[in-house]
């Protein structure tokens, strides 16, 4: 079966709320054809409307309630269906149906998200991103939702409302939109000191992805696996993209941000449209219930993860996302995940913030799909049968049939009755607790440095400066400076050569002896003393995993390469390496001084994708400048040509000129005379080169070994 034929269950079940105007008349609500869709009903043509005006009415008033709440986080968003199979059973550690058989496909829904920004806000925010996956499971939903960052800011779950209160706009003038770079986010951060190593993440380039379908996914909290026989093991969830890990960069993040906004949307869309369908494999790290007190952190822990090192990643299933929504509201907007949409075979762990979310998500829903029955809209409907004794409420669409709405009865023949559990019955894991109820933080919460530290120190030079340059620029819009002292205070905890160049760079100084940070997660009447941050020793110095250096780089699938032409170019050349990136996958866009077609030097036309007007460089992976003496010449004389070139050197771009086409980066005032005589494979900039090292330039993304020649070689 080829995979677009792939009508899964879920479409199917979609299909019954589908609508399609095709060859039908304009009704009403009500299915009253109208005749007159373009005026009102007066007294007289000049004359005042009528309130008798149904017509005017319903439609006006349909239209005056089309909006529900946005999301309070993760407003922005985008989705798509697929599909998941597992690779082999996986029932050694859980009964979960969908992950027994490898023959079985569950249908998904995925929603991809930025966190701070309202449903407008640009999709190149420096964020965390969502990663919500809803498997449609024969056994009921199974939401698995995660973000692409394997840990979170804070470890108790009542802290939230003033994470988000302090990352959102400011409250007195509703300023910035969708960006932490303000005085509230990092004055709660400064006194937050559990926070440190989220900052790590979401300082790192991991905050700027190139694209959804090139993040890694993590469900964070550590969950549990259950088997049949009710052995429970303990399990994190990852989710790693085959088209490896990318981002793109701040100055480019910033650009584009203008330039598209949808820039990730319209990514996900279009690949999808195109039959590129994004994957993702899915991995678990397992840890046997004995080892829960093996590691020198808690595995309750949010802020915490497991070094791969320690626990290997098992890739255990494949996700592909293979259609587009039909409907942007009635899917993207009205799905409804829920951490606690579990199945049987999978339970959760007591990390207090994953509790906590077991709350939130269904309040939530309550407000922004406005009743308790969100359940069945169509995107949220299961597609096992639901059978309980929940009645009414707003937009009921269910019509339970008979008297009996009430367990036990007898009425009712008992129905309907309670599923054994090997029948599938959920049965919750039976956990031996023996404690005191106490509102408190446990002590194994308390080291808050060593896997930021962690986290830093594996990171390549490239990746430490752009994590330092996205610190410099957070804290050097904040504009208290005592703000910015404590979070120097903060990272001097966590390295001192960090702390260092971003102090420089905001005219402080670490202090000698830096004081001890401040904790402020405990009560008024305890001893703060009792609460301070004690540093555990890493068993991992340096984890491969946690830098992007390290992903897959073999593929330019789905790449946008922008080739810059003008009338006289060389189409010879730039047909075979046209070939040679369509053949990889790649797509290459012809960009010219004005749309239609450009002639080639030997006649032929070719159709325009883009002029210099709507097209920019930040939109595109990598540069080709055609050959062809006029052809350069027309391009010299176009300043956005030569500024293409320029910044997608600035961003470390594969840049490729073919003959006189070197012409153009030599017009460059950022790239080096020296770089383009030698032609420089090694950084990406290659001259009169093969389309086959064209190909695994890009399959390389960026060099940013270029930003530290731009320093010394300028
Ligand atoms: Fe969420 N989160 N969250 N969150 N979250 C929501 O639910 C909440 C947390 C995540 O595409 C809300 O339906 C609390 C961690 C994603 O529709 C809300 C806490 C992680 C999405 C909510 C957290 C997430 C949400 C808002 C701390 C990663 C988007 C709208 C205890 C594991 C889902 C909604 C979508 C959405 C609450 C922390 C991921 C308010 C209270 C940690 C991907 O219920």
């Amino acid at each position: 079966m080829k995979q677009t034929d792939l009508v899964n269950q879920k479409t199917e079940d979609l299909s019954f709320n589908a609508e399609n105007a095709d060859g039908q008349r304009l009704t009403t609500n009500h299915g009253l054809p109208i005749n007159d869709d373009q005026n009102s009903l007066k007294t007289g043509e000049r004359g005042g409307t009528l309130l008798e005006d149904f017509i005017l009415r319903e439609k006006i008033t349909h239209f005056d309630h089309e909006r529900i709440p946005e999301r309070i986080v993760h407003a922005r968003g985008a989705a798509a269906h697929g599909y998941f199979q597992v690779y082999e059973s996986m029932e050694k550690y859980t009964k979960a149906h969908f992950l027994q058989d490898p023959s079985l496909i569950t249908p998904v829904f995925v929603r991809f998200s930025t966190v701070a920004g309202s449903r407008g806000s640009t999709d190149l925010a420096r964020d965390v991103r969502g990663f919500s996956v809803k498997f449609y499971t024969e056994q009921g939903v199974y939401d698995l939702v995660g973000n692409n960052m394997p840990v979170f800011f804070i470890q108790d779950a009542i802290k939230f409302p003033d994470l988000i209160h302090a990352v959102k706009p400011e409250p007195h003038n509703e300023i910035p939109q969708a960006a932490s770079a303000h005085d509230t986010f990092w004055d709660f951060i400064s006194l937050m000191p559990e926070s440190m190593h989220m900052i790590m993440w979401t300082m790192s380039d991991r905050a700027i992805p190139r694209s959804y379908r090139m993040m890694e996914g993590f469900g964070v909290h550590t969950f549990r696996f259950i088997n049949a026989e009710g052995k429970s093991h303990f399990v994190k969830f990852h989710w790693k993209p085959l088209l490896g890990v990318h981002s793109v960069c701040w100055d480019e993040a910033q650009k584009i941000s203008g330039k598209d906004p949808d820039f990730h949307r319209r990514d996900l869309w279009e690949a999808i449209e195109k039959g590129a369908f994004p994957e993702w494999e899915l991995g678990v790290q397992i840890v046997p219930e004995d080892d829960e007190f093996k590691f020198e952190f808690d595995l309750l822990d949010p802020t915490k993860l497991i070094p791969e090192e320690l626990v290997p990643v098992k890739r255990i299933g494949k996700m592909v996302l293979n259609r587009n929504p039909d409907n942007f509201f009635a899917e993207t907007e009205q799905v409804a995940f829920h951490p606690g949409h579990i199945v049987s075979g999978i339970d959760f762990t007591n990390d207090p913030l994953l509790q906590g979310r077991l709350f939130s998500y269904t309040d939530t829903q309550l407000i922004r799909l406005g009743g308790p029955n969100f359940h069945e809209i169509p995107i949220n409907r299961s597609v096992a049968p639901v059978h309980n004794n929940q009645r009414d409420g707003y937009m009921r669409q269910t019509i339970n049939k008979g008297s009996v709405s009430y367990q036990p009865n007898s009425l009712g023949g008992g129905c309907p009755f309670q599923a054994k559990a090997m029948e599938g019955g959920f049965v919750s894991h039976t956990e031996r607790l023996d404690s005191k109820k106490v509102r408190a933080r446990s002590k194994s919460f308390f080291d808050h440095f060593s896997q930021a530290t962690l986290f830093y120190e594996s990171q390549t030079e490239a990746e430490k400066q752009h994590l330092t340059d996205a610190l410099r620029f957070e804290l050097g819009k904040v504009e208290t400076e005592a703000i910015r002292q404590r979070m120097v205070g903060l990272l001097a905890q966590v390295n001192k050569n960090l702390a260092q160049n971003v102090a420089d760079a905001l005219g402080l100084i670490v202090p000698e002896t830096p004081e001890q940070p401040m904790n402020h997660s405990f009560a008024a009447d305890a001893n703060p003393d009792d609460y301070q941050p004690i540093q555990a020793k890493s068993a991992v110095k340096k984890s491969d995993a946690l830098s992007m250096n390290h992903t897959s780089k073999d593929t330019i699938k789905t790449r946008q390469i922008a080739a810059l032409v003008a009338d006289g170019f060389d189409d010879k050349t730039l047909n075979k390496v046209k070939k040679e990136l369509e053949k990889e996958g790649a797509m290459l866009i012809i960009v010219a001084p004005k749309l239609g077609t450009v002639k080639s030097e030997a006649g032929n036309e070719m159709k325009v994708d883009q002029s210099f007007l709507t097209a920019a460089s930040v939109l595109f992976d990598a540069v080709f400048v055609a050959g062809g003496s006029k052809s350069v010449e027309a391009l010299l004389d176009e300043p956005n040509a030569v500024e293409f070139v320029d910044e997608a050197f600035k961003h470390c771009k594969p840049i490729a000129a073919q003959a006189e086409g070197v012409e153009l980066f030599k017009a460059s005032s950022r790239i080096n005379k020296e770089l383009v005589k030698e032609t420089h494979p090694l950084l990406g900039i290659l001259v009169d080169k093969s389309a086959a090292e064209f190909v695994s330039a890009i399959a390389q993304h960026r060099f940013w070994e270029r930003e530290k020649r731009d320093k010394h070689l300028k």
